[in-house]
C-alpha cells in the first residue's frame, strides 16, 4: 500500500490551522496537523516544497522508517518547523495504519490504560471575584482540575486573562499586539489569588498555573515557595527552558511541581530536564514534537524518572492534534494531565471528530483510525488570514517574554 497522493490544506475557520492529508493507493486516508500558529506558511511551505514529493509513492505502512527518513534525511535536524512537518507525516500514517488494521491507533499503542483522559480547562478573570466565578463555572462544566490565571493590579493585560473570561488566545494582527509586564506587581500578587481560590474551594480541585515564561530562575523559586501552602498540580513554564540546568536553582527552593515542554519539540530538549528530576510533567505535544512515534519516545524516557505527561491543547493547535494526543494519553503508563479547550463550532465543522467530552474526561474515538477528518470542500471557504502572537516588554521597554 502506497501513498498515491498528498495534500497540504490551510484554512482559517477562526484562527489558522495546516493539516496534511494523505491518501494511498487502496484510497484510504490520514490526516496530521502541522500548525505552527504565527508560523503557519513556512510548515506549509517546508511540507509542499520538499516532504510531499519525498511521499508521494513511499511505502504507508512503514511508520518508523519514514519518521528517521525525513528527520535524518533532512540534515538540518529538530526546530519547530521542520518536527511540525515529520510530525503531520507521522499522525497522518498512524491514522492509516489504524484504520487498515480496523482499530483505533491507542490499541496500536498497546491498549487502554485508564477509563478516561483527564483534562484542564482554563479559568481566568481581571480580578478575583470574576476569577471566582469562572472556577465556580468550570466545576459546574464538569472539570476537576482548572488553570488560574488573574489580572494584576497596574498591569493593563497579563498573560491567560481576557476581559470577559474567555479563553485567552491572542492571535490578532498580522504584526504583533505589544504587552508590558512587571515582574514584581505579579510575585506580589498572585499568592494572594491562590490563597483566596484554596478558601473558596477547598483541597480538592486541581489548581494550574502558567508563568508562562516570564521569570527568572529565582524569581521562579522565590513564586513557586509562596505558592507551596495552597498545593498546585503544577506551575507551568517558569523560566525559558532554553537553558535546562536553570530548574535546578528552582528546584532546590520549592516543592512545587513544576511543568514545561509546550515549545518542545525533541526529546533532546528536555533530557536533562527529565534525567535530572527538574521537572514533574512534560507539556509537548504531537504536532510541535514530532508526532504520535516521537512524542511516545519522550514520555518512555519521562517514565523511566517518574516524569508524567502534561500536553499542550489550546485551541491554537487543531483537532487533529487533540484527537492524536488523546490516543497517547489513555495508553502511556505515565499520563498527568491533558489540558482542553474546545475549539469554535466553525473549527468543529472543518474537522469532524468523535472524541467527547464527559465528567472532566475526554475520550478518544472509537473508530479506526484517529477519528478526525478534515472536510476540505468547507475548509475551502476559510481562507488563511495572517496572525502573529504578541510581543511584550518590561515597564522600561525592555523586549521580555512573552
Ligand atoms: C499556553 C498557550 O495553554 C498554554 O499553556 O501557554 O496557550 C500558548 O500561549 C499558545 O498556545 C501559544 O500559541
Ligand atoms: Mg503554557
Amino acid at each position: 500500500m502506497k501513498i498515491a497522493d498528498a495534500r497540504v490544506i490551510v484554512t482559517c475557520p477562526g484562527r489558522n490551522f495546516v493539516t496534511l492529508k494523505l491518501v494511498t493507493d487502496d484510497g484510504v486516508t490520514g490526516v496530521g496537523d502541522a500548525t505552527l500558529v504565527g508560523r503557519e506558511i513556512a510548515v506549509a511551505s517546508y511540507l509542499t516544497e520538499h516532504v510531499v514529493p519525498l511521499l508521494i509513492g513511499r511505502e504507508a505502512d512503514r511508520i518508523e522508517d519514514t519518521w528517521q527518513y525525513l528527520y535524518r534525511g533532512a540534515y538540518w535536524r529538530r526546530g519547530p518547523v521542520t518536527m511540525s512537518a515529520i510530525a503531520a507525516v507521522d499522525t497522518a500514517l498512524w491514522d492509516i495504519k489504524g484504520k487498515v488494521a480496523g482499530l483505533p491507533v491507542y490499541q496500536l499503542l498497546g491498549g487502554r490504560s485508564r477509563d478516561g483522559v483527564t483534562v484542564y480547562g482554563h479559568a481566568n478573570a481581571p480580578t478575583v471575584d470574576g476569577l471566582l466565578a469562572e472556577m465556580a463555572h468550570h466545576l459546574d462544566l464538569g472539570y476537576r482540575a482548572i488553570r488560574v490565571q488573574c489580572g494584576v493590579p497596574g498591569l493593563a493585560d497579563t498573560y491567560g486573562v481576557t476581559q470577559d473570561g474567555a479563553a485567552h488566545e491572542p492571535t490578532g494582527a498580522a504584526v504583533p499586539a505589544e504587552t508590558v509586564w512587571s515582574s514584581e506587581r505579579y510575585l506580589t500578587h498572585v499568592p494572594s489569588v491562590f490563597a483566596q481560590v484554596r478558601s473558596e474551594f477547598g483541597p480538592e480541585v486541581k489548581l494550574l498555573h502558567d508563568v508562562h515564561h516570564r521569570l527568572t530562575p529565582i524569581e521562579a523559586a522565590r513564586l513557586g515557595k509562596a505558592l507551596e501552602p495552597y498545593a498546585l498540580t503544577w506551575l507551568e513554564d517558569p523560566v525559558p527552558a532554553e537553558l535546562q540546568e536553570g530548574f535546578r536553582l528552582i528546584r532546590q527552593h520549592t516543592t512545587t511541581p513544576l511543568a514545561v515542554g509546550e515549545v518542545f519539540n525533541t526529546v533532546w530538549d528536555c533530557q536533562q530536564l527529565i534525567t535530572e528530576q527538574l521537572i514533574d510533567y512534560v507539556r509537548a505535544t504531537v504536532v510541535h514534537a514530532g508526532g504520535i512515534t516521537h512524542l511516545r519516545r519522550i514520555f518512555d524516557l519521562a517514565h523511566l524518572y517518574h516524569v508524567r505527561s502534561g500536553s499542550h491543547g489550546t485551541t491554537t493547535l487543531s483537532p487533529v492534534c487533540l484527537a492524536a494526543a488523546l490516543h497517547l494519553d489513555v495508553s502511556i503508563p505515565n499520563f498527568g494531565l491533558q489540558e482542553y479547550l474546545p475549539h469554535t463550532e466553525a473549527t468543529d465543522a472543518v474537522f469532524p471528530h468523535s472524541y467527547r467530552f464527559a465528567d472532566g474526561c475526554l475520550h478518544p474515538s472509537e473508530e479506526p483510525g484517529l477519528g478526525v477528518d478534515i472536510d476540505e470542500e468547507l475548509a475551502a471557504r476559510h481562507p488563511y488570514r495572517p496572525a502573529s502572537l504578541p510581543v511584550n516588554r518590561l515597564e522600561d521597554c525592555t523586549l521580555h517574554n512573552w
